[in-house]
């Protein structure tokens, strides 16, 4: 029988917590691999499930230098902060639930163009699809960014969104330890690397539970058991995010409640009132550096001093920058000319492997 995604998202909840109760008796071993096995069935047949609906999809074409998504419950301002921030009205009002679509703003600093998207109100049991959480999940997921908008007076939310997104197998601000699998035809499963902190019977059994009978594997990284079953299956999904603790002005407390939530949750959290616009430019900056940008200007060489900002990632190179503006370029290429943050002098005569920073101004030159 072919189960709806419901119904198998349940049953995997149900096996979870079957599992944590039996987990740490070792008479149980055997048990314990069972229910292990269910679980990945479960998630395996989900996978299976999920192609099958339709309508979950998300449909706001990305566009700009980075994507940044405004994810919270009902009523905490998130539609208020976008109007702030980007150049959209998305309509805000008392009651919950006014967003009911995702709306995309475009906001500017230091010349990148960043998308923001205003989603509606998120609530318990979205993972489960409940008012129109997938499509919001959807959505973040393809985030570059996440901010969670929470109100400074229901600080509890923040819990809630977290058990929302793990259950979506949805890690927030975690390294994805890397894995390495490369199925062989036989010999069984032979591990290599294992710097996962799970025993390796314990690893072939998940191995095997996801189909996978033959490979070399190496885990370079800590993982639970049920990561290893999510990036495996190809589901984990890992998201940066930082927390816009709004409402400000109705709490005088707001600096100790940031410190607290930052502290608790290892998150940045900075206090913010978006009708009231405190620290509004301060969050543009926030989200401007957890996107690990910089904008650099290109300037022509002959024709005037017409500059051309180019966003690139932090770290990034002459060279980087070059096959960004075109790709013919980066053969040809001899040297630079760069002014500004990364250079000695004004007009510094540099090489391709130069690394780049904010507000630095180039010209390319090329072989004649
Ligand atoms: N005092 C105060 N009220 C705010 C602030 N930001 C938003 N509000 C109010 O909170 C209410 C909800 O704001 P919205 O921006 O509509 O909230 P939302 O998160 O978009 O809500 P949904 O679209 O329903 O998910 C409105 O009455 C806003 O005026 C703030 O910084 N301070
Ligand atoms: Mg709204």
């Amino acid at each position: 029988m072919v189960q709806d995604k419901e119904t198998l998202e349940r049953r995997i909840e149900e096996l979870k917590e079957e599992y944590s109760n039996t987990k740490d008796n070792k008479k149980t071993n055997y048990h314990v691999g069972l229910i292990r096995m269910k679980i990945a069935q479960a998630k395996r047949d989900l996978v299976v499930a999920s192609k099958k609906i339709k309508g979950d999809g998300f449909f706001v074409k990305k566009t700009g230098d980075a994507t940044v998504a405004l994810v919270g419950f009902p009523s905490a301002g998130k539609s208020s902060l976008i109007n702030v921030i980007a150049n959209t009205r998305s309509k805000t009002a008392q009651y919950a639930f006014t967003t009911t679509q995702i709306i995309p703003g475009t906001m500017v600093y230091k010349d990148a163009h960043i998308q923001v998207f205003d989603m509606p109100g998120l609530i318990e049991d979205a993972h489960l699809g409940k008012g129109g959480g997938r499509m919001v999940i959807a959505a973040a997921k393809s985030a570059d960014l996440i901010v969670f908008v929470i109100d400074i007076n229901q600080i509890h939310q923040f819990e809630k969104l977290m058990k929302e997104l793990n259950a979506l197998e949805i890690n927030i601000n975690k390294k994805k330890p890397y894995i390495q699998i490369s199925e062989q035809i036989t010999g069984g499963i032979r591990l290599e690397v294992n710097k996962s902190g799970l025993p390796e019977e314990d690893i072939k059994e998940i191995l095997t539970g996801l189909g996978i009978h033959n490979a070399i594997v190496s885990i370079w990284g800590g993982a639970s058991d049920d990561e290893l079953i999510s990036i495996i299956s190809g589901r984990a999904v890992y998201l940066r995010a930082i927390v816009a603790l709004n409402k400000m002005d109705t709490n005088p407390d707001h600096d100790k409640v940031a410190a607290e939530l930052s502290k608790k949750y290892s998150i940045d959290v900075l206090p913010i009132s978006a009708t009231n616009r405190t620290n509004t430019d301060k969050l543009k900056e926030r989200i401007y550096e957890e996107l690990g940008i910089i904008t650099v200007y290109l300037k022509p060489r002959m024709g005037g001093d017409q500059l051309t900002p180019m966003v690139l990632g932090r770290g990034a190179t002459v060279g980087d920058a070059a096959k960004k503006f075109h790709t013919q370029i980066v053969d040809e290429l001899k040297c630079a000319f760069i002014s500004g943050p990364s250079a000695h002098f004004a007009n510094e005569r540099v090489g391709t492997s130069h690394t780049l920073k904010g507000g630095d101004v180039l010209t390319f030159i090329k072989n004649k």
